[in-house]
């Protein structure tokens, strides 16, 4: 038999306050413990039937048993706040230490990002070439026949204008084959001297081992008074070694043709004892050229190169495949940050 805090006489009254002693006991939610409340103090509970009977008994037993009631009323009420008090502990506890955080655990590894070997490269000839003075220009990819081929005086028939070779758009518009459209550009909206890098993607149709459709270019002009093929050899040895040092790089000069430029020449490089590769295209600005973007060629002369950015980080770091340079594979971009 539990003890109470107040003395019963009735035996009914202790009978349900001994099932609700048990009942809430043994309870383990909150809301379990509410519906038992309810049962035994609510509108219809056991306790209110039981006041709601006092009327039934003769006068002097009704302050008695009324009595009776209440002190059982309270003791319930007393039982029902211990047990709702552990229980709100305990359910306090197993919120606490689901929602714990294990701060001993390793952080999840962040993956940082980094420049594209390609890109890298562009900012590389850029820094270098800033170094002797060009600034950086760039200029529209979808191009016009007049830009890309016209005014840096390709025949009409030349075949590098066939659709074999060059991306068309109905529109008869282009993708550039060079970035040399935006020295054109360049030339045709500034007066000389000029000193600009145009770097940028570069499209032909031609895919296999050795060529993509898509492939970036540094394409580079200078132009003022007195300016010879001396100081385009001079600045491109100088380049070249810039650009392979710590590689021990041997340079000669080949002569070539291109319709923008003559005298032409194309560049080679040997590293170590290794085979002489071809790396630059460069000669003197034609005087059509000029002609064509209404500079002075009697006042102003000039040379422009240009280079494959792919060609080049190939050799600086040892890549033989193209191809790995598109396929975005982070064990591969990896290995240059
Ligand atoms: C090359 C090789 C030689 C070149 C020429 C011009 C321009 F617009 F000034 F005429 N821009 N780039 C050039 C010259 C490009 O690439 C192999």
């Amino acid at each position: 038999m539990p003890t109470y805090k107040y003395k019963l006489v009735s035996t009914q009254i202790a009978q349900l306050l001994k099932n609700a002693q048990t009942e809430i006991s043994q309870v383990e939610t909150l809301a379990a413990l509410d519906d038992i409340r309810v049962k035994y103090l609510g509108k219809n509970g056991f306790l209110t039937q039981e006041l709601k009977a006092l009327g039934s008994l003769s006068p002097d037993e009704r302050p008695v048993q009324g009595q009776i009631i209440n002190q059982g009323k309270a003791e319930i009420l007393s039982w029902l706040n211990a047990r709702r008090q552990i229980l709100q502990e305990v359910s306090l506890k197993a919120k606490l230490s689901a929602e714990a955080v294990d701060i001993t655990l390793p952080g999840r590894l962040s993956h940082r990002g980094g420049r594209h070997p390609i890109t890298q490269t562009i900012e590389r000839i850029c820094e270098l070439f800033s170094q002797l003075g060009f600034a950086q220009v760039e200029g529209p990819e979808v191009e016009d026949d007049y830009h890309n081929f016209e005014a840096l005086n390709f025949p009409k028939d030349h075949p590098a204008r066939a659709m074999h070779d060059t991306f068309y758009f109905d529109s008869g518009l282009l993708l550039r084959t060079h970035t040399s459209s935006v020295q054109i550009r360049y030339m045709e909206a500034e007066k000389p001297p000029y000193r600009i890098l145009v770097p940028g993607r570069v499209y032909r149709c031609d895919s296999d081992m050795t060529h993509t459709p898509m492939f970036h270019q540094v394409e580079g002009l200078l132009v003022d008074k007195g300016i010879r093929f001396t100081d385009l050899m001079g600045h491109l040895e100088a380049f070249l070694t810039m650009f392979f040092d710590p590689l021990k790089v041997d340079i000669r000069f080949r002569p070539s043709y291109f319709p923008f430029t003559e005298p032409s020449t194309e560049v080679d490089i040997r590293i170590g004892d290794g085979d002489w590769l071809e790396v630059l295209g460069a000669g003197m600005v034609h005087p059509e050229v000029f002609k064509f973007v209404d500079v002075d060629s009697e006042k102003y002369t000039g040379y422009a190169f240009g280079m494959g950015v792919e060609r080049l980080a190939m050799l600086r770091h040892g890549v033989t495949d193209l191809r790995t340079f598109f396929e975005n594979d982070l064990r591969f971009l990896n290995f240059f940050n």
